[in-house]
């Protein structure tokens, strides 16, 4: 039988179970990747996508997906598999109430499907695991934009490859914007800047190394893309916009030294919060965005302040990038002190109760993750639910034995968090989300509405190792 601290090191980890990590002292590389002091590199800012043509309704797009290079090493080339050959992929600008059409080409040897995550859309254009692209086909995706603005992201979802596959680089953020927001007068422009945060391993020659259920090799941080970035900003308002698209690795983050630098969360998964929330660190586990606005005003030119991960289990995992207060720059941005109300999501009148478990196994090849104990069946339906029903469902965690966190990812619709624990939550969990942690031993209750759209969607943790080995579950939604 294996060991908890053997599982924990396959598996990841973050929050409580990190301390236990570093006391086995795991999280050693397999082996040299090329050595770069951190911050020695500029911050890459994913090019916006252009749409190959527009029409009265609908901005239509096409993309490739394919093996091709990046450098992510300065000299090096890095195999990965992109869209449209961007590593990360290029970032989609969506207005609320145009339709975004994408076709999207499956140039790589795997079937693929693309999830846009946080969407409200039909089963259809869902990315379900089970509605792939062969290798050489296409597909047409068709995305409504009805719902608020958010930052969403697009990523694969094929049945039990999607680790691999956004590991090796097949994952973008997809930017939401509605009027409503717009005129709030947030940082804009040049000074909204997505942050898409992850881990990888490298080898000697500076290629990717996969392994399923691979946490403890993956210690080295990108962001954009780029290893431990520097990014030169002005001393004035940012919005930042980050994104957890780790395979299994969950961030605190604090800027600057001891306590931290105050960082104003105005948003989370599904848009824009309530009010916004002043806080001096923030978690985000994967899957997850929180948004932020950080004034570097407050700060003489040529400061430089660090972005940690307060629980990296080792050294090398907890300088994520730095922000270098270069030049003055005009700021007529704000930060209102009231965003967006609070959506109004019912009485739930259906509760479900869902446990996330892994199965200890004398073969670490055996691992069995499960969701109700059991393993992914894209045969079976695990729950069955009527559209226009607001649900209740208590989600827990039971890997006491290993400590390792879980996190819920629902398609379709968003949620309220009603507690975790018992107690309520704060920060950025105070909005609309689609993605929530669960701690080892803990639970959390969320508030959902089933609104339109039949079909079966899947719910699964989105440590993505994890779900590819089979911690999802089926929901069959009818009228
Ligand atoms: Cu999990």
């Amino acid at each position: 039988m294996l060991k908890r601290r053997e599982f924990v090191k396959l598996l990841g980890a973050g929050g409580a179970a990190l301390a236990l990590t570093s006391e086995c002292g795991v999280g050693s590389r397999a082996a040299a990747i090329p050595s770069l002091p951190p911050f020695s590199t500029p911050l890459h800012i994913p090019p916006v996508a252009r749409p190959e043509r527009t029409d009265g309704t609908t901005d239509f797009y096409r993309v490739k997906m394919a093996e091709t290079q990046a450098e992510i090493f300065p000299g090096l080339q890095t195999k990965v598999l992109t869209y449209n050959g961007e590593f990360p992929a290029a970032t989609i600008r969506a207005q609320r109430g145009r339709k975004v059409a994408i076709t999207q080409q499956n140039q790589t040897k795997q079937p693929t499907a693309v999830h846009l995550h946080g969407a409200h859309l039909p089963r259809k254009d869902d990315g379900h695991p089970m509605d792939v692209i062969e290798p050489g086909g296409q597909r047409d995706y068709l995305y409504p934009n009805t719902q608020l603005g958010a930052t969403l992201w697009y990523h694969d979802h094929a049945h039990h490859t999607e680790a691999e596959h956004v590991y090796r680089g097949l994952a973008g953020m997809y930017i939401l914007e509605d009027e409503q927001e717009k005129a709030l007068g947030l940082p804009e422009g040049e000074f909204d800047v997505p942050l898409l945060l992850r881990d990888s391993q490298f080898d000697a020659a500076g290629q990717l190394v996969w392994m399923l259920a691979g946490f403890a090799g993956r210690t080295t941080l990108l962001v954009n893309g780029s290893p431990q970035p520097y990014f030169e900003v002005a001393a004035r308002k940012y919005r930042f916009r980050f994104l957890n698209c780790a395979n299994d690795r969950s961030y605190t983050l604090r800027l600057g030294d001891g306590k931290g630098v105050p960082m104003h969360l105005i948003g989370s998964d599904g848009g824009l919060l309530p009010a916004p929330v002043t806080v001096t660190s923030f978690d985000i586990t994967p899957g997850e965005r929180v948004e932020a606005v950080i004034d570097f005003s407050q700060f003489p030119i040529g400061t430089q302040l660090t972005l940690t991960n307060d629980i990296g289990e080792v050294e090398d995992v907890k300088p994520v990038m730095r922000f270098d207060v270069l030049r003055t720059a005009p700021d007529t941005s704000r930060v209102p002190a009231t965003l967006r109300p609070r959506a109004d999501l019912g009485e739930a009148t259906v509760e479900r109760d869902i446990e996330m478990h892994v199965e200890l196994t004398p073969n670490p090849a055996d691992i069995k993750s499960t969701l109700d104990r059991k393993l992914y069946d894209p045969n079976r339906i695990d729950q069955r639910g009527k559209l226009g029903t607001t649900e209740m469902w208590t989600i827990r965690n039971t890997d006491t034995e290993l400590g390792i966190p879980h996190n819920m990812h629902l398609h379709l619709e968003q949620f309220h968090i009603i507690d975790r624990n018992g107690k309520p939550v704060g920060g950025h969990e105070t909005g609309l989300k689609d993605t929530v942690v669960i701690p080892p031993g803990g639970n959390v209750r969320i508030k959902v509405r089933f609104t339109e759209h039949a079909g079966t969607f899947v719910y699964h943790c989105h440590m993505l190792d994890h779900s590819a080995l089979g911690m999802m579950g089926q929901l069959e939604l009818t009228t």
